[in-house]
This record gives structure tokens, sequence and C-alpha cells, in this order.
């Protein structure tokens, strides 16, 4: 029989092009070289590193799947994938911000846009010379974001746009917003609109006190009778189709980043385990322990395995919301479970950020939670095979 490659027990590094392999080692290096060091001080005093979005920018890392007429490398889904899981094995943080500028914002304005937004402001954001951000999210509409009051007022020359949106990342820092929001001109059908930075009755205040996703910057979008010209308005999507077109790329490109934590969190423990003796022998020698190793082992092969062969579904458009649905829901759940043993494995050490495990557990707690909760998705799920709709 074969030689069992512990880290790679499928061999899943054979199923990837020399392409593939090109760009994932590009972002490979760059993490562990550049983000890897300031991830501790980034989640100690709550710092995003503004630079890493050009830094980013400088090696085709945003926008990745965007075609290169504007800027971007134009690589497939399952490269964008490879990418997530890179970052993530850093910092959930990190790949939250690479996720909303290329799936959330870059995107829309891709997909929905005209030839003359695309031209203006996909450049600039594939650069990371301009950060994006992305509201649907409001502070009394999170998991049903049909129910939004955010509203769309027609005016000569363009709209009105009013309301608040909760829990933005990158929202304080950013130069353009993707916002969501219903449109009277539209039968109050939802359109997305971008707004600008400096736009007059818009503010973005950060959110203090974050427990999660500390390396990243999250805020509020305050829209107070923001005008935004009719040039602004995203014209090719309309209903709840447009923000979900986005979350799906989103939600595939963190079934990927959640095993890529959950992959640093494994090593981890294993490093530790095999590195401290307690009782006369190192900890990795107790069958508790290796049981522990054992069950990691098998969720991250097999999530990364259903990551993939997602990835080339959707590089085949012929994948189903639900399947993203099903990979989201399962690899952020498991990632969790898996960091929450991975530092309990590193006992009282566990808890310090020095060995860099307790970071990706309290991420994870925002990662389970955000683009459709754990429980949200099993309600999709539910409905893809039932035919019956649970969530009222
Ligand atoms: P429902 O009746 O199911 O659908 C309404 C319309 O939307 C369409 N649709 C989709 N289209 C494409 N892809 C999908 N995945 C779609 N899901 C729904 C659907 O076809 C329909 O279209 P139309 O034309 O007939 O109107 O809508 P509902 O109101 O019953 O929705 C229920 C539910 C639970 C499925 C949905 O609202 C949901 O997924 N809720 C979760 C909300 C969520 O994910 N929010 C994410 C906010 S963004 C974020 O968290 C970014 S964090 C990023 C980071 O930092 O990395
Ligand atoms: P709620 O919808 O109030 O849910 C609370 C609980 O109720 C959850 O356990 C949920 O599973 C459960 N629940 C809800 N409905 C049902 C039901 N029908 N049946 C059973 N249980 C149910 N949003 C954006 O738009 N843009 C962003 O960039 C963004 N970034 C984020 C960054 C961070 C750090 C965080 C934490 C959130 C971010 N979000 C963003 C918001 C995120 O998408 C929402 O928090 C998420 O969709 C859940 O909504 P909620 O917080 O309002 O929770």
């Amino acid at each position: 029989p074969a030689q069992f490659v512990w880290e790679d027990p499928f061999l899943l590094e054979s199923l990837l092009t020399e392409e593939e392999r090109m760009i994932r080692d590009t972002a490979h290096a760059y993490c562990q070289d550049k983000l890897k060091p300031r991830a501790i001080e980034g989640n100690r005093h709550e710092i995003f590193h503004r630079e890493i979005m050009t830094e980013m920018g400088e090696l085709g890392l945003l926008g990745t799947t965007i075609p290169e007429q504007y800027g971007c490398v134009g690589a497939n889904y399952v490269s964008y994938g490879l990418v997530a899981r890179e970052v993530e094995r850093v910092d959930s943080g990190y790949r939250s911000a690479m996720s909303v500028q290329s799936s959330l914002v870059m995107h829309p304005i891709f997909a929905y846009g005209t030839e003359e937004q695309r031209q203006k402001y996909l450049p600039k954001l594939a650069t990371g010379e301009w950060v994006g951000s992305f509201g649907l999210t409001e502070p009394d509409h999170g998991s049903d974001p049909g129910s939004m009051i955010t509203r769309a007022k027609k005016v000569d020359g363009g709209y009105l746009v009013s309301g608040a949106k909760n829990w933005i990342t990158n929202s304080p820092i950013a130069d353009v917003f993707v916002v969501w929001a219903k449109s009277d001109a539209h039968d109050g059908k939802i359109k997305g609109f971008v707004l600008e930075k400096g736009m007059k009755g818009l503010n973005a205040p950060k959110i203090e006190g974050k427990f999660s996703l500390r390396a990243s910057v999250t805020g509020m979008i305050q829209m107070d009778e923001v005008f935004v010209p009719d040039e602004n308005l995203l014209p090719n999507a309309q209903g709840l189709a447009g923000p979900f077109g986005c979350l799906n790329r989103a939600r595939y490109g963190i079934s990927w980043g959640a095993m890529g934590a959950a992959e640093a969190c494994w090593h981890a423990a294993r490093n530790y385990t095999m590195d401290r003796k307690q009782f006369g022998k190192p900890l990795a020698a107790m069958q508790l322990v290796q049981k522990k190793l054992a069950d990691m082992q098998t969720e991250i092969s097999l999530g990364l395995l259903g990551a993939l062969r997602l990835g080339r579904m959707m590089d085949e458009h012929n994948n189903s919301a639900e399947l993203i649905s099903l990979m989201k829901r399962n690899n952020c759940g498991k990632a969790l479970t898996i960091a929450r043993e991975a530092r309990d494995m590193h006992g009282g050490n566990g808890v310090s950020d020095e060995y860099g495990v307790i970071q990706h557990v309290m991420n994870l707690e925002a990662v389970n939670t955000y683009e459709g909760t754990h429980d949200v998705h099993a309600l999709i799920l539910g409905r893809g095979q039932t035919g019956l709709q649970a969530f009222q």
C-alpha cells in the first residue's frame, strides 16, 4: 500500500493544478513571513494594519477571480479558496478583510455594476489603495435581512439613503461602501448602492470591545439622507438575490479559510503534545490525546476535500447555494470544535496568545456566526431536503 501522509491523507496536493499551487505558495509565503508576525500585536491591541491591504493587492490576493482587465489575476475559485485557507491559517480577521474586499465589494461591482463603475472602482480595490465594506446586517435585522429598514428615496439625480448597518467588517477604514437598501423607485425591492467616504450624512463608527476578530476592524454604517447619485446605483441586481450572490462566494471562501485555522490549531496541538511530557511520557503518547488528534485529522481532511469539490463545482458553474451552506456550516462548526480541543491540549499555556491557538478559538466564534449562523444554514439545508421552510 502507499505511504500514509499524515498531514494530507487524501493527497489533496495532487488534485491541484500547477497554477493553483503557485498561487497558494505565494499566499503561504506572504502569510507566514509578513502577516504572522503582526497577528499577536493585532489581537492584543485591536489593531488592523491598514498596509496589509496594499501588500495583498500587490500580490494579486484581492479579487482573485475577477478578470485581468480590471487589474486582478483572473484565477479560478479553487485558487481563491486556497488563498483564504492560507490567510486564515494565520488569523480569521485578515481573511475577513480579504473576503469582504474580494467577494462582497469587488464581486457585486463586477457582477451587477456598469462598465464605468467597474473601471472606476475595481482597479483601486484590486491594489488595496481603496478598502471596501458591505452593509447588509442592521441592528434589528441580522439573520432576516429581508426585513431591513434602510431606505433609498428617489430624488432628482439620485437617491437619499437613510438607515443603519451594524457589525460591518472594515467600515471604519472603508473608502467604498456597498450598501443594500429598499428602493422606492423599484417597488420597495432591495437594491445595491455604492457609497463613498466623505459623502454628507455618512458615518462609520468603530465597534469597541470585540473579543473575536480583534485584528479586523468592525463598525457601523450610519446614513442620514446620504445623497447617492444615480450612477452609483448597481443596476443589474434586484431583491435578496443581489447580496446573496455575493454571500455565496464569501461563504465558499470561508469554508476553506476555517479549515486553514483548524489546521493551524491541529498542528500546534500535535507539536505541543509531542514535546510536552507529563507522567514521564510525551502527552502525544496518551490514548486520549491521540484520539483528539485523530478526530482533528479526520474532520480537516474531509472538510478540505469537500471545499475542493465545491470549488471545482463553482468553477464549472454547477453548484447549488445549499451545498455552499453545507460546507460553510460544517467547516466553521468543526473548526471551532477543533480550536477548542487544541486549546485544551495546551493546558494553561493554551490561554496565552504566544501559543497561537486561543485567538483562533475566539475568532471562530464570530466566523461560525457571520455570513449566516450555524443554525441558519441548518434551516437552509432543512428546507432544501424537505421543501418545508422553518425560518418562521
Ligand atoms: P428566501 O425567500 O430564501 O430568498 C429570497 C430571495 O433571495 C434568493 N436567494 C438566493 N440567491 C442566491 N443565492 C442564495 N444563497 C440565495 N438565498 C436566497 C431567493 O432565490 C429569492 O430570490 P427572489 O428573486 O425569488 O426574491 O429569503 P428569506 O428572506 O426567507 O431568507 C432566509 C435566509 C435565512 C435563507 C437568509 O436570509 C439568510 O441566509 N440569512 C443569513 C444572513 C446572512 O448571511 N447575513 C450575512 C451578512 S454579511 C456578513 O456576515 C459578512 S462577514 C464577512 C467577513 O467579515 O468575512
Ligand atoms: P440574530 O439573527 O439575532 O440571531 C441570534 C441567534 O438566533 C443565533 O443563534 C441564530 O442562529 C438564531 N436564529 C435566528 N433566526 C433563527 C430562526 N429562524 N430559527 C432558529 N434560530 C434562529 N454583516 C454585514 O452585513 N457585513 C459585514 O461585513 C459583517 N461583518 C461582521 C463581522 C463580525 C465580527 C460579526 C460578528 C458580524 C458581522 N456581520 C456582518 C453580521 C453577521 O452577518 C450577523 O451577525 C449574522 O448574520 C447573525 O445576525 P445577528 O447577529 O443579528 O443574529
